[in-house]
């Protein structure tokens, strides 16, 4: 929506998520007055990405997945040249914030900070920045290659659970510490030069504020670390990641703080005005609880290159197979997430196997055409090894349960893959003690929920009506929400519900569950468990790790 009076004060938030960069500029009402992005793949192919990341295979170990820090830097610079093609005045925009894929970490090389603080405007930043990095790849959340010091990490506290509680999550390969240590342990000259280390949020933040920025609390919790608790780092896991770790962090500061105003690199190159607030860039799942303004009983449903479940959460719990962060609108509270590997790059997969234009349409019609149950025919698709589960491989099950080899046709695996998806994550929240009756509504969004036909599976599968904001860019959406109340906080502008958050713009109804929904996917979620169970074995055992 573009608004014909113009605001005098504008917000700009960016996104850099697994595939691309997007920006967004917004007015004090939180009307959209420009958006663009810019396609890792398609947009910067010099960097030889596929889908935002590079995978090395080697031979018996896990694949090791990583992303060019130079080219999210040369997208930065593109970013803001289309937004001013598009119509932005950046000497209008009073504050702007950030979200980005969370987990990742950034290696500055020694001196890297006087680079940033002395940014010449003449010039592109990626040529300046070149050799700003002691490792030219940031390792990602797609990557699962950290086994080993994960279970370190574990046992320095005494188990999964104690680390739950200090952190809100047990370790997970793809969190940071993990990383770090896998740097610091295998890649030694690479941490030693290295003199900061900073989340893909705070990295992208530094770069506006020309000095480093802070890592907030929301994305500092995905990240094994923090004490979600005290929100300080916990000594014991500092020490037991890496040595000198706590200096090559700097403190972790609250999810709305203003960090300072803009470097003058880009006030001098892109007319920004000098005052404009930098406000601390948080992780995209806490960005999308900001951009969707959940309520209690809501339940969010991101369907981008990950697909993840998160709620707001009153108090810390404790979410075995999932994450507690600190949440971004209010620290004292929390979120609940559930992350999944296989979600939009397998249906895309099945996608272009299954139809004949590879088109999404097509996969929405063909998923339209078979009934709800699918004929009693289930898929159980990990082209990756799934967070929630270790398992990887593609399990194909007919009415019987028995595993069958293939569909009889592609409407069958199309059907059977996406309620596949769904009927596994009910499942994994009822084992979580959060059954599909204690929440009201799903509000969906991320790239996947322009599909309606995938929403109507949702729909029924968890027996909730689905909404999607107008917007279907919640992270992205929350970055410039977050500037601008972040800007507000002392005016008290901007309208609030009574979580703090901000009031939600343009849900609108997608779909609703059909009657008989639930008799029919309440024993699919117990078909989906045995099934499960016999893929891994362990799955539902009570000494189950
Ligand atoms: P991210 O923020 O993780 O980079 P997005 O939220 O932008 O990802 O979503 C990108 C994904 O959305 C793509 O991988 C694509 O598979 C999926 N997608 C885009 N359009 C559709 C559609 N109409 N139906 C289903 N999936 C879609
Ligand atoms: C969350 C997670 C992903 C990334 C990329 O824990 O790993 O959702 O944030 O979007």
């Amino acid at each position: 929506m573009t608004s014909s009076e113009p605001l005098a004060k504008q917000f700009l938030g960016f996104d850099l998520s697994t595939q691309q960069l997007k920006g967004v500029v917004i007015n004090e009402k939180r009307e959209v007055l420009h958006e663009s992005h810019v396609q890792f793949d398609t947009d910067l192919p010099e960097f030889r990405t596929h889908n935002g990341v590079i995978t090395v295979l080697t031979k018996g170990q896990k694949p090791e997945v990583s992303a060019p820090v130079l080219m999210w830097v040369k997208a930065l610079d593109m970013i803001l040249e289309r937004l001013r093609v598009c119509g932005a005045d950046f000497s209008q925009i009073a504050s702007l914030s950030g979200s980005a894929q969370q987990h990742g970490t950034v290696y500055w090389v020694n001196g890297a900070e006087e680079t940033l603080k002395s940014l010449d405007e003449g010039q592109f930043l990626h040529n300046q920045m070149a050799t700003s990095f002691a490792s030219p790849t940031a390792p990602v959340w797609l990557d699962s290659s950290t086994t080993a010091y994960s279970q370190k990490l574990e046992e320095s506290v005494g188990g999964p659970e104690e680390l739950a509680i200090i952190t809100g999550s047990k370790a997970y390969e793809r969190f940071s510490a993990s990383q770090i240590a896998k740097v610091a342990s295998i890649r030694t000259t690479v941490y030693n030069k290295t003199e900061r280390i900073s989340l893909v949020s705070s990295f992208m933040c530094s770069l506006f504020l020309g000095k480093y920025a802070a890592i907030d609390y929301a994305d500092g919790s995905g990240m094994n670390l923090l004490d979600i608790k005290s929100k300080e780092w916990s000594p014991q896991l500092l020490e037991a990641t890496a040595p000198g770790l706590a200096e090559k962090l700097g403190d972790p500061v609250p999810s709305h703080s203003v960090l300072g105003q803009i470097s003058n690199y880009f006030v001098e190159r892109f007319g920004f005005n000098e005052e404009c607030d930098v406000v601390a860039f948080t992780g995209d799942n806490p960005s999308s609880l900001a951009g969707m303004c959940l309520e209690e009983g809501d339940m969010a449903i991101s369907l981008g290159t990950s697909d993840t479940l998160f709620m707001w959460l009153k108090e810390q719990k404790y979410l075995e197979n999932g994450s507690v962060f600190v949440n971004p609108l209010n620290e004292t509270e929390y979120m609940g997430l559930l992350c999944y590997k296989n979600g939009s790059l397998v249906r895309e997969r099945i996608k272009d196997k299954c139809t004949k234009s590879k088109g999404w349409e097509e996969f929405g019609s063909l998923l339209q055409s078979t009934p709800w149950g699918n004929f009693g025919y289930m898929g159980l698709y990990f082209d990756e090894e799934e967070i929630v589960h270790p398992v990887q491989g593609e399990f194909k099950f007919d009415q019987d349960g028995r595993r069958i080899e293939k569909f009889d046709s592609h409407e069958v695996e199309i059907r059977a893959l996406v309620e596949g998806q769904f009927l596994l994550k009910r499942l994994h929240l009822e084992d979580l003690d959060i059954p599909v009756e204690s929440f009201s509504r799903i509000v969906a969004t991320g790239g996947a929920s322009q599909n309606q036909m995938i929403l109507q599976v949702i729909a029924d599968v968890f027996n909730a009506p689905v909404y999607t904001l107008d917007n279907k860019n919640s992270a992205l959406l929350g970055a410039a929400y977050r500037a601008l109340d972040s800007y507000s906080r002392f005016a008290k502008a901007g309208r609030k519900n009574e979580n703090g958050a901000p009031l939600a713009q343009g849900l609108t109804l997608v779909c609703s569950p059909y009657s008989e929904a639930l008799q029919i996917y309440t024993p699919m979620v117990e078909k989906c468990r045995a099934q499960m169970k016999s893929i891994l074995p362990s799955i539902g055992d009570d000494e189950a790790s």
